[in-house]
């Protein structure tokens, strides 16, 4: 099969004059455990900051509170053990999924993942983190998913997934990232320096981005990032390639102003909205 290889960066879709929240995606993420509320924090507010009308951060009922201090402008819901009836119910008011940051490994958080999986094939939806260490890629492969999943890996994640060594995978980037995207109908998006982006037929390969950004929850700000385009109604692999450039770019602002060493993935955020009206 021939590559197509995409080069320019997709737009930001204008808003309209009458929009108003429902018309830019209402955006569940499901995220965060004990020890690791910020990556929900980090996660929604990337939602938010990335143009998502509304926002609901679903975490476990023990750092709910923690959560909801962390920003005012999304809303939390609890993932009541043992699981999910709740969410399953309100599944339907959302346009947007994304699941992993933070969440954790275990049983529940299995059949958690699982069963968002199976409820909304219908949905677009981000997998990353815990959302990718938890998936069974085999179960994955029966559902027949109308829209492809974005899967957010990076090179730890891939490997793990694919059942080979990050250094393989560091080898052979982009011969894996399609591969897999191809055999699994995803849209893969390998991090890195040089994130690639694939369908299995088509590949973007980013070029913002600098490593200030190897810090610890610039992963779960993409996550968000991602989400919220897909709410603003960008395909898969478009909201994909420009939330890895969006993402970057903001990462070089960043680090103009702050440095590298100093950059931390909350300045992601304050910096978003500047890399995001170079694309309006
Ligand atoms: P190695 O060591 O080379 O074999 P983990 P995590 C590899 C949450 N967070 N190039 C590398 O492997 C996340 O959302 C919460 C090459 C590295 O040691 C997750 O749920 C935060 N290799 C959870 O923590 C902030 C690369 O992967 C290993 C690579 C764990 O996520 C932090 C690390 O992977 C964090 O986001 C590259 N570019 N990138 C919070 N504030 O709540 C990664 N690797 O063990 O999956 O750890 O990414 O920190
Ligand atoms: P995660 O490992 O999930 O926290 O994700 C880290 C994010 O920072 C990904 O989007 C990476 O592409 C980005 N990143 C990390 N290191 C670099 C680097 N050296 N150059 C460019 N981007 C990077
Ligand atoms: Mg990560």
């Amino acid at each position: 099969m021939t590559l197509s290889r995409a080069t320019d960066v997709p737009r930001l879709p204008p808003r309209k004059p009458e929009g108003h929240k429902g018309s830019y995606g209402r955006v569940l993420v499901v995220a965060g455990s004990r020890g690791m509320s910020g990556a929900a924090v980090l996660c929604g507010s990337a939602a938010l900051r990335g143009g998502a009308g509304l926002v609901t951060v679903a975490c476990p009922d023990e750092i709910l509170d923690v959560v909801a201090a962390g920003n005012p402008c999304y809303t939390t819901v609890g993932l009541t053990s043992p699981g999910t009836t709740d969410l399953r119910t309100r599944g339907p008011d959302y346009d947007v999924i994304a699941i992993g940051p933070g969440l954790g490994y275990g049983p529940d958080k299995q059949s958690l993942v699982r069963t968002y999986l199976a409820a909304y094939p219908e949905k677009p939806l981000v997998l990353d983190a815990d959302g990718l260490n938890n998936l069974d890629i085999v179960g994955f492969d029966n559902l027949s998913r109308q829209v492809p999943a974005v899967l957010t890996p990076h090179p730890g994640e891939l490997a793990t997934l694919t059942g080979k060594t990050t250094n393989e995978v560091q080898a052979n980037r982009e011969p894996l990232a399609v591969e897999f995207a191809a055999r699994h109908k995803v849209v893969l998006l390998l991090k890195g320096n040089h994130t690639i982006v694939t369908d299995g037929a088509r590949v973007y390969t980013n070029q913002t981005g600098n490593p200030g950004m190897a810090t610890g929850g610039c992963g779960d700000v993409l996550t968000g990032l991602i989400a919220a385009l897909l709410g603003q109604k960008l395909s898969p692999f478009d909201a994909a390639c420009l939330g890895a450039w969006a993402h970057g770019r903001a990462g070089d602002i960043a680090a103009a102003e702050v440095g590298q060493a100093a950059l931390i993935a909350s300045d992601l955020l304050a910096y978003l909205g500047k890399a995001l009206r170079e694309v309006e």
